[in-house]
Formats: structure tokens, C-alpha cells, sequence
């Protein structure tokens, strides 16, 4: 089956036999689940947090999505990065992460290193050889974003997994900004996919979530087991919305990129934008990789304004399609700037060193008509 069908059909088989037949799976509230008897589990379900039937129909579609055999659905990115923590390490281990992540699982590495003895070293990884010199007898396990967030640099995921496994590192990718629509991680040799699901695979900007996608079966039992521990689930009803958004996610994606191409470039030529982050540019330095690994380059640009942070925060808040706003991935195009909004949490100087300047800005490209989208944009280039 194709991603598109699979997008579409996986997880929501009506059920003609014991159910109404409903193409929908519907949203189940239900906290319990009754038994016959203390060893008979209706369809194995027993208690909401540890399994829900909307719950696993979406883990069903994330997972066959990433061409993985198991799927984990969270209440957001952060809790499905909090239980790979909590289920992989132990206190005295090291971990090797790309220097350009997410703000917010930097801070989550900080806080969770100091407090539980783990050591978390960041290397630029566009070098996998830098990995690899990283490398320790007490590496456990790899924390790769590519493209990353949000300077848009790209690591090789193969080559990365395959020194890892040499090893014996498990190597983990953040894939929110390509999706599985442009990047599918397992495939090119990585161990564990984890999502911020509020972005592209939700894509409504209406629900926050978080998933992982693996298929090796005592990972997954680890994480699972953490995950009930926890009890950092998936609601029903974010279930259900995450289902719903998943189904166009292939057609959004198309039109993300092409919008985002449009753009890009149209920012690449302007007198008032020094340099813009698109792995779709042939001016990407890693544009070559950018082809060999994934299917497409997404929706998000990054780029720096000349001019001063005055500037470039006049800019931001004087669009109007753009909404000035974190995140990403939804539907509708959002800006923002990432030194004092998203990495605000990163340290100036940590911010410095890997390039993440205070006038960076970040577009996440919406679907909206590409004409609006650049006539707004030129307007505010215009005004500065
Ligand atoms: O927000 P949450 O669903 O908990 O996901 C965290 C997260 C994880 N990984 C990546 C690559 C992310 O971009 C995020 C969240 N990012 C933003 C809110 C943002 O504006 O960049």
C-alpha cells in the first residue's frame, strides 16, 4: 500500500463483525474496560492509560507511516523525548546530540542530565566524523533533529547509524520538520523516530502531541512499560483530531514544499535578505544530501534580514498572513524569531557558536495562496 492510502486507511478498518461498520474510528472515552472474567481482556484492552482503542488506531497509522512495526502516541513531543530519556539512560552514561536542536529538548537534556548524572555532549553532526570522535566506551545512545531546528542543517543518517551501531549506540531522530511523507529515518538505518505531532502530522495547529516509531521489540517494551509508568498518553479526543489531520498529510506536504520553494526563493533574491536556510536552495551547502536522504525539502525557511534585531522584529510583527507565533506545521504560514522566542532557553553564547543569530528568522510556510504569501512578505521587506 502506498503513503497516501496507508495515510488514509491504516488503523480505521471499519469493523463489520462486532462493530457498526463506522469508516471513522470513534472517539473512545471510555477509562475502564469491563471483562468477563479476571483473564479475559475485551480486544486486550483493560484500563485507558495503559491502552485505548482511538489511541492505538492512530499509534497503528503513525507506525505503518514510518515503516516501523510499533507506534507510541504521547501527549506531546516533550513526553515521547522525556520517556526515550527515562526508559534508555542511567545515571553515568553519555549521549551525543546535533548542536541544533529544538530549544526545548536542549533544555530538557540540561535539566535531565544534571539532575540524573548524564552526561549530554553536543557535536556538530553536518561531520559525522565529529560524531564518531565523540564517540566513548559509555555512549548509550544518539540524539540526531535533520533537518534541524532552526538553522535547517542536515546529518547523514546512515552513515551516523551505521558507526553507532558498530558501537552498540541506538541512534534516535527527531523527524517533526520532514515528516515521514519527505524522510523515513528507520529505513536509512536509525533505531528510533520521535515526533512533535503538534506540527505537520497533526498540521491544524489544534492539538499538541508527541509519537515514537520503532521497530525493534525490546526498545519498544521499554518505552512502553515508562509510558504507562508515566502516564504521558494521548487523550482520546487528541487522538482522534491527530487521526483526522494525518489523512491530507501527503497532500499538505506537497504544497508546503512548493509553497516554501516559491518563497525561498523569492527571499533569496531580495537586496534586503542576506542569506536564507532552505534545503531545497542549490545555495544549501548540504543540498546534495538534502536529495540523496529525503523525498522532498518541507515548508520551513530560516533567514537572516540585513539589518538590526529592531529590524527584524518590526518585520515580524508587521505581516499579516504570517502570524507572528511558535511552532509549526499547521496549515496556516507562521514567523518567528528564534533567539527570543523558540531557543530563547538556549544560552547566548551556545546560540553564538552554532549560528543561531539574534535576527535569525524562522517561517514556518503555510498552504495559503503563495501570491498572498510573498506579496505579504515583500510588503514588510518594503517597510523596513
Ligand atoms: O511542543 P511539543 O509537541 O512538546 O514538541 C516539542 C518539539 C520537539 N521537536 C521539535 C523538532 C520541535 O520543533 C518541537 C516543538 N517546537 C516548537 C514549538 C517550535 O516552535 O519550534
Amino acid at each position: 500500500m502506498k503513503f497516501e492510502t496507508r495515510a488514509i486507511r491504516i488503523g480505521e478498518e471499519p469493523d463489520m463483525e462486532n462493530g457498526s461498520g463506522d469508516v471513522v474510528i470513534p472517539i473512545h472515552l471510555s477509562t475502564t474496560f469491563a471483562r468477563r472474567s479476571i483473564e479475559r481482556l475485551p480486544k486486550g484492552y483493560e484500563y485507558s492509560r495503559t491502552g485505548n482503542p482511538t489511541r492505538h488506531a492512530l499509534e497503528r497509522k503513525l507506525a505503518s507511516l514510518e515503516d516501523a512495526k510499533f507506534g507510541l502516541a504521547f501527549s506531546s513531543g516533550m513526553a515521547a523525548e522525556t520517556t526515550i530519556l527515562l526508559a534508555l539512560l542511567k545515571k553515568g552514561e553519555h549521549v551525543i546530540a546535533f548542536d541544533d536542536l529544538y530549544g526545548g529538548t536542549k533544555r530538557l537534556f540540561r535539566t535531565f542530565g544534571k539532575r540524573f548524572g548524564i552526561e549530554f555532549e553536543y557535536v556538530d553532526a553536518r561531520y559525522a566524523e565529529n560524531v564518531r570522535s565523540a564517540i566513548r566506551e559509555n555512549t548509550k545512545l544518539i540524539w540526531l533533529e535533520t533537518p534541524t531546528n532552526p538553522l535547517m542543517k542536515m546529518c547523514d543518517i546512515g552513515e551516523i547509524s551505521e558507526m553507532a551501531h558498530e558501537n552498540g549506540i541506538i541512534v534516535a531522530v527527531d523527524n517533526t520538520f520532514a515528516t515521514p511523507y519527505f524522510q523515513r529515518p528507520l529505513g536509512l538505518g536509525a533505531d528510533i523516530v520521535v515526533h512533535s505531532t503538534t506540527k505537520y502530522i497533526n498540521g491544524h495547529s489544534d492539538s499538541v502531541g508527541g509519537a515514537i516509531m520503532l521497530s525493534d521489540e525490546e526498545i519498544y517494551e521499554e518505552l512502553k512499560f515508562h509510558q504507562n509508568s508515566s502516564g504521558a498518553i494521548l487523550s482520546p479526543f487528541d487522538s482522534y483530531m491527530t487521526l483526522r489531520g494525518i489523512k491530507t498529510l501527503a497532500l499538505r506536504m506537497r504544497e508546503h514544499e512548493r509553497n516554501a520553494m516559491r518563497i525561498a526563493g523569492f527571499l533569496e533574491s531580495h537586496p534586503k535578505v542576506n542569506r536564507v536556510y532552505y534545503p531545497g536552495l542549490d545555495s544549501h551547502p548540504q543540498h546534495g544530501l538534502a536529495k540523496k536522504q529525503m523525498h522532498g525539502f518541507g515548508g520551513m525557511i530560516s533567514f537572516e534580514i540585513n539589518g538590526t534585531v529592531e529590524d527584524a522584529v518590526r518585520f515580524t510583527e508587521s505581516l499579516q498572513l504570517f502570524s507572528l507565533a511558535e511552532s509549526l506545521g499547521g496549515v496556516e504560514s507562521l514567523i518567528e524569531i528564534p533567539a527570543l522566542m523558540t531557543h530563547s532557553s538556549v544560552p547566548e553564547e551556545e546560540r553564538e557558536r552554532i549560528g543561531i543569530s539574534d535576527t535569525l528568522i524562522r517561517m514556518s510556510v503555510g498552504i495559503e495562496n503563495v501570491e498572498d504569501l510573498i506579496e505579504d512578505i515583500e510588503g514588510g521587506l518594503k517597510r523596513l
